[in-house]
C-alpha cells in the first residue's frame, strides 16, 4: 500500500467523492421526473430516496461529525433514515422533490469538501485518521449507485442506460484448482478503508478443497433448467423449496422462453438471447444451493472463497486482490458499471489469482454457504447500523462484487450480505467441492 501525504490523500478522496457523484448523477438524470419519484419495485427505494440519502449520510458523517456543522435539514433526517422506513413505503413519504434533492445533495457536498481541507487526516481522532470517514461515505454513495442499478434493471421501459460490450471470453486451462490444506489470513487489521466487520485480521486453517476457475455460467445453468431441476425437491432445501414454490420460481430473473425453447433475457430495457458463455445472473441463494446440488457440488464458505481469491502459495502471504496488491484496473475485473453485464468466462486473465481463480472480483456477486457473523475480535466502528444489527439474521455472504460495483467499494476482504431469497441484485456463484486425500 502506498503511502500519500496529507494533501495527497485529500486529493484522492476529492477525485473519489466526485466520480462517485458523477456516477449518482448519471444514474438519476437518466430518467424523467415521474421515474425518478416512481416506486419500480416493492424492494427497490424510489431512486430521488437513494439521492437524498446519500446526502443524508455524508452530511451526518462529513458535515456534522467530521465538520462540526450544524443540520442543514434537521427536519428530513428521519425520512432518509433506512431504519425508520421499509424501502416499499418510502414512495408514501413526503420526500425532497427531485429539484430540492440535486440542491440539498450539491450543498451537502460543498460543506463536506470543507471538511475535507480543514479535517486532519493523520494524528486526529481514528474516524478521520487516514480519511477514513471520507472513504467510508466515498463507498456508502457507491453501495447506493450500484442498488441505484438494481432498480434500473427493475423498471420497465425503453433502455436508458448504455455501455460498451464487455471484452470477450477466452478458454480456461482448468474447470477446477485444488486449493492445498493449512492456514492463511482472512480479513484485514491494516486496509485503510476496509469496514468493520472485514476487520480484525485472523488466522484460518481450512482442509484443502476444490474450487471451480469461473462462476457457474448461463448455459450449464440452462441445462439445470432443462433437467427439470426447478420441479425436483432433491436438489432443494426445505427453505429453498418453500420459497420456489411460493414464488413461482421457473428460471433465474428476467429469463423469458419463446415457443421455440430459445431463452431470452431483458437487460436494462434490452431484450436478447441469453448468452451461454457469461456466469448466471440474478439468482437467489436457494436456487444457487439446488443447482450445486444437482451438480454434485456445493458453495464455497466464505473462507474458502477468500484463501481461493488471496492465498500466494509462493509466499504463504495474503494478497488484497486475486492479481496482487495493486487497485483494480480494467484490465483486472469487470467493475464500475463500465459495462451494463457480467462478461463472458476467460475474460479477465489479467485478473486470476495466484491460484488459477478467475473473476473473483466483478462480474457477478458470489453467493456462498457461510452465514452473516463478524468474526473473532470484531468491534463495531463506526456506527452499529452497518454491520452489527444483522449478524445472526437470516442473511447470505456474498463476494467479489459484480459490473455494479465500483473499484472504491470493493476488495478480496470485502464481505456483502443480504437475505438468501434476493435476486434482485447481481447475484451469482461458483461451486466447490471437497477433497478426498490423494487428490493433488
Ligand atoms: C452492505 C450492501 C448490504 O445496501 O443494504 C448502504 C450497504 N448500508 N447503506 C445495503 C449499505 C447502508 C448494504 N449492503
Ligand atoms: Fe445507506
Amino acid at each position: 500500500v502506498v503511502e500519500l501525504t496529507t494533501e495527497q490523500l485529500r486529493t484522492r478522496v476529492a477525485e473519489l467523492l466526485a466520480a462517485s457523484r458523477a456516477r449518482s448523477r448519471a444514474l438519476t438524470d437518466a430518467v424523467d421526473e415521474a421515474d425518478l419519484v416512481a416506486q419500480h419495485s416493492p424492494l427497490m427505494s424510489p431512486l430521488v430516496w437513494d439521492l437524498a440519502h446519500i446526502g443524508s449520510q455524508e452530511e451526518l458523517w462529513l458535515v456534522r461529525d467530521v465538520g462540526g456543522r450544524e443540520p442543514l435539514r434537521p427536519e428530513i433526517d428521519g425520512l432518509y433514515d433506512a431504519f425508520q422506513h421499509s424501502r416499499a413505503s418510502r414512495v408514501a413519504l413526503p420526500l425532497l422533490t427531485p429539484h430540492e434533492t440535486r440542491a440539498y445533495v450539491a450543498e451537502v457536498r460543498d460543506k463536506a469538501l470543507d471538511a475535507l481541507h480543514t479535517s486532519p487526516l493523520a494524528g486526529g481522532r481514528r474516524l478521520t485518521e487516514h480519511g477514513f470517514a471520507f472513504g467510508m461515505i466515498v463507498q456508502h454513495e457507491q453501495q447506493h449507485d450500484e442498488t441505484m442499478l438494481a432498480t434500473h434493471q427493475l423498471r420497465a421501459g425503453a433502455a436508458v442506460l448504455h455501455a460498451p460490450a464487455p471484452p470477450p471470453g477466452r478458454p480456461l486451462p482448468a474447470r477446477e484448482v485444488l486449493v492445498p490444506a493449512g492456514a492463511f489470513s482472512m480479513g484485514t487489521s491494516t486496509e485503510a478503508w476496509a469496514l468493520d466487520n472485514e476487520r480484525p485480521g485472523h488466522v484460518v486453517d481450512l482442509p484443502a478443497f476444490w474450487i471451480d476457475t469461473a462462476p457457474v455460467t448461463n448455459g450449464r445453468y440452462a441445462e439445470f433448467v432443462a433437467a427439470g431441476g426447478y420441479d425436483d425437491p432433491r436438489w432443494w432445501t426445505d427453505a429453498g423449496w418453500r420459497h420456489r414454490t411460493e414464488a413461482g420460481l421457473t428460471a433465474p430473473g428476467f429469463w423469458r422462453r419463446d415457443g421455440a425453447g430459445q431463452w431470452y433475457r431483458r437487460r436494462f430495457g434490452v431484450v436478447e438471447p441469453v448468452p451461454a458463455d457469461e456466469p448466471v445472473v440474478h439468482v437467489s441463494c436457494h436456487e444457487a444451493d439446488a443447482y450445486a446440488a444437482w451438480a454434485g457440488k456445493r458453495l464455497p464458505t466464505e473462507a474458502e472463497w477468500e484463501k481461493a481469491a488471496r492465498f500466494d502459495p509462493a509466499t504463504g502471504r495474503s494478497r488484497r486482490f486475486p492479481w496482487g496488491d495493486a487497485d483494480p484496473t480494467p484490465a483486472h475485473a469487470n467493475l464500475g458499471q463500465r459495462h451494463l453485464g457480467p462478461a463472458p468466462v476467460g475474460a479477465y486473465p489479467a485478473g486470476a489469482s495466484a491460484l488459477g481463480v478467475h473473476q473473483l472480483i466483478g462480474d457477478v456477486w458470489e453467493w456462498t454457504a457461510s452465514g452473516w457473523h463478524p468474526y473473532p475480535g470484531f468491534e463495531v466502528f463506526p456506527y452499529p447500523e452497518y454491520s452489527q444489527v444483522f449478524f445472526g439474521g437470516d442473511y447470505r455472504v456474498l463476494r467479489g462484487g459484480s459490473f455494479g460495483t465500483d473499484p472504491a467499494a470493493i476488495r478480496a476482504t470485502f464481505r456483502n450480505w443480504d437475505h438468501p431469497v434476493r435476486r434482485q441484485i447481481f447475484s451469482g456463484f461458483r461451486l466447490a467441492r471437497d477433497a478426498r486425500s490423494g487428490d493433488h
